[in-house]
């Protein structure tokens, strides 16, 4: 698909893949929402990916990716609950989430909106969820039995037995607004170790700490909060990635 190619690209190219995530619960000035995002996508944003765990209507979903609609990125839905899919976007993390007690968030949700996902003509990216560390409210809802911050082994075994089952993604998450972000000893121990591309979230807030996290080996670095909160920080951590090759 186009999305999956998207990033593909940017991957072997070596350049770090930048996602800035966009809760609709979060938006509340529209006008002001413009302009922010259109900052994010004239600094070079690769994508922006769109989903919130708490608050989030299908309405207000579809009135975000409306306003996404004429940047020339793909629009990506970041699922909480399989009623907040929407055809307004162009691709889906079609995320299990791996370390989740709870059947229901391993492939519960996805048998339930497989179809939904095809007939809104969705691109499916297959991705694993491992919920790391603080966890946040997506660890609470998710059930899942976090991965300590310093059990490196642990989360390479997840990775490893998310691409022996061809998930082509892993996104390493430490929670929305977490205190401390994924640690770059576990991305490295990680990404050294398996080929599955690496999205590493929660709680990143500084160009420094992005491009720590780059230079250990993920592929992609998803900011969320820090675009409400601080839209000029945002811009510069785009900046800095930008200066980044992996290869070459
Ligand atoms: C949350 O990983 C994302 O699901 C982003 O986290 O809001 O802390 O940037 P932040």
């Amino acid at each position: 698909g186009k999305t999956a190619s998207y990033l593909r690209k940017l991957i072997n190219e070596g350049r770090p893949i930048h996602f800035s995530l966009i809760d609709p619960d979060k938006v509340t000035d529209l006008e002001v929402f413009g302009k922010v995002v259109s900052m994010l996508y004239k600094a070079g944003t690769s994508a922006f990916l769109v989903g919130g765990t708490l608050g989030v209507s299908k309405e207000r979903l579809d009135a975000v990716l409306s306003l996404l609609q004429d940047l020339d990125v793909p629009k990506i839905i970041f699922p909480s609950n399989i009623n907040l899919i929407s055809d307004k976007a162009d691709a889906i993390l079609f995320m299990s989430l791996l370390n989740s007690d709870d059947l229901y968030y391993v492939i519960g949700a996805q048998v339930s909106s497989s179809i939904i996902v095809k007939m809104a003509r969705l691109e499916p990216i297959p991705t694993g969820y491992l919920i790391v560390g603080h966890g946040g409210t997506a660890a609470h809802i998710g059930r899942a039995r976090v991965v300590p911050y310093d059990n490196a082994e642990l989360a390479l075994a997840y990775a490893l037995a998310a691409e022996y089952m061809g998930m082509q993604y892993l996104y390493l998450e430490a929670g929305s607004g977490a205190p401390e972000t994924v640690r770059p000893e576990m991305i490295r121990f990680v990404s050294k170790a398996s080929n599955i591309n690496v999205i590493v979230g929660g709680g990143i807030r500084s160009p420094e700490r992005a491009s720590e996290l780059i230079r250990a080996g993920a592929k992609a670095i998803v900011t969320g909060n820090i675009i409400e909160s601080d839209a000029e920080k945002a811009i510069k951590i785009i900046d800095a990635l930008q200066k980044i090759y992996t290869i070459g």
